[in-house]
């Protein structure tokens, strides 16, 4: 559990364990200074150290030398916690980092919680909670989109989406305390109509943000199912698609089993593609697992491709049942022997024709799902219960109770958005956001 007192001072590894050129130590607090100064001899000037400016010196704890460092002091306000924050940037030695972390917390640190330098950020107001979660998805960002992503929600993005929707909610509720507080002075019909009409605008604004797949999209790339009936081609695809020799190629006839897959970057997305078994009916035991495994990964698949070898004259469709599906006729350098229907795409593997136009259906995939400025599933379901209040604001609106019905759940609404920044977060919430954090950040 976290100390939201803030009356300690923190330290821990920010850099990676293991062996590096250099590994960062860092803390924060009240006696950071303090503590530096017990532990590090700067080799060309005194204390105190410049503000924010890299000292060369030596680390030691009692007088045995640990290693030779840089030191940074960044003093409060000016550093990422608003507190004094001194950093270490010493060989990336696991044995030094951790007589380094040992030597501060003799000197009076603590061991810091993972996430606890950004939580005392969010403390200290210089981020707000939709910031710091961006902060642990710009360390996890997958790819370009997401690192994009995570930057711009660092920058406000979240945020500023948030208040403009606050500022529409407050502005309808100015009008609705003057109905309730001087009723006859309002033209009340109109103004219930106005306030009904106003929430199920702002609801239609949150709703069109709740965007699942969007999110998904973001956090874990689009994933692509390449199926077919065996031998049609989809594990060539896939190492043409991959640029690698991935999957293995055969002429038999159920040559993949499992399911193989590899990742690509399309417009700094990433892509996830799924080589199937070839589906068709089979006595085998494994293959039959494996059909059953390449069904499933159709069924989940953001988008499904199925091939079928326009060499062969008895090339079978999707099965009944089938997700929906693009179809790829496979095999365009051989004689085609079968008449694909007008307006389909024929590839071949083997000299590259049509991989450009299945790179650029995954492309319009992704951009049918669409981005949403919202950046975690937290955030979403907090949109999605402010959209279900304000309709049941706008429905007490339309159906004339008292208007101060309409106003507790327009009150809620509001309550339920600053839980997305923060600014009426818990101790429960806080801990269990940054609990997710890496030890360090
Ligand atoms: N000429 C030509 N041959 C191809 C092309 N694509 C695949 N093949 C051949 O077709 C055969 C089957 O290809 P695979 O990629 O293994 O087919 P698959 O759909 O993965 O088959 P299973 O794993 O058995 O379900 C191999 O001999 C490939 O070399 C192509 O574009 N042109
Ligand atoms: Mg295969």
């Amino acid at each position: 559990m976290f100390d939201f007192s803030m009356r300690d001072t923190i330290a821990a590894p920010a850099t990676a364990p293991g062996q590096a050129g250099i590994g960062i130590i860092r803390m924060s607090g009240a006696k950071a200074e303090a503590i530096l100064k017990t532990v590090f001899i700067p080799k060309k000037v005194s204390f105190p150290l410049e503000d924010r400016r890299l000292t060369l010196g030596v680390l030691s704890d009692q007088g045995n030398m640990i290693d030779e460092c840089m030191a940074v002091i960044m003093r409060a306000p000016h550093s990422y916690t608003r507190e004094d924050v001194v950093e270490f940037q010493l060989h990336g030695s696991p044995r030094a980092m951790k007589q380094t972390l040992d030597a501060l917390i003799r000197q009076g640190a603590r061991p810091a919680e993972a996430g606890e330098f950004t939580l005392r950020a969010f403390l200290n107001g210089r981020i707000d909670l939709s910031q710091a979660e961006s902060v642990m998805q710009l360390i996890r960002a997958s790819s370009d989109r997401a690192a994009r992503k995570a930057l711009s929600q660092l920058n406000g993005g979240t945020s500023s989406f948030v208040s403009k929707i606050q500022d529409r909610l407050t502005n309808l509720l100015a009008h609705l305390e003057a109905a309730i507080d001087y009723p006859e002075e309002v033209e009340e019909e109109l103004t219930e109509q106005e306030l009904a009409d106003g929430c199920r605008d702002i609801a239609e604004s949150l709703s069109a943000c709740v965007n699942e797949q969007a999110l998904r999209l973001q956090e874990s790339g689009l994933t692509v199912a390449l199926c077919g009936s065996p031998n049609a081609g989809k594990s060539t695809l896939l190492n043409a698609l991959l640029q690698e020799e991935k999957a293995i190629v055969t002429p038999i006839p159920g040559t993949t089993r499992d399911i193989v897959s590899g990742d690509i970057y399309l417009d700094g997305c990433l892509v996830h593609i799924s080589d199937t078994a070839g589906l068709h009916e089979s006595a085998d035991q494994v293959e039959t697992i494996g059909i059953s495994r390449a069904m499933e990964a159709a069924r989940q698949a953001d988008l499904v491709f199925w091939l079928m070898d326009g060499n062969d004259p008895a090339a079978s469709p999707p099965p009944p049942g089938f997700p929906p599906c693009s179809i790829l006729y496979t095999k365009g350098d051989l004689a085609q022997r079968i008449d694909p229907p007008a307006g389909s795409l024929v590839i071949s593997a083997e000299t590259g024709e049509g991989l450009n136009q299945v790179r650029e259906i995954i492309l319009s995939r992704i951009r049918d799902i669409g981005e949403t400025p919202l950046a975690s599933r937290r955030h979403m379901n907090l949109c999605r219960e402010a959209a279900d209040a304000l309709r049941q604001a706008a429905d007490a609106f339309s159906e004339g109770i008292p208007l101060e019905f309409g106003a507790v759940y327009l009150h809620s609404a509001m309550d339920l958005l600053s839980g997305i920044t923060g600014t009426r977060a818990d101790e429960a919430l806080l801990s269990q956001i940054f609990s997710q954090f890496c030890v360090g950040k």
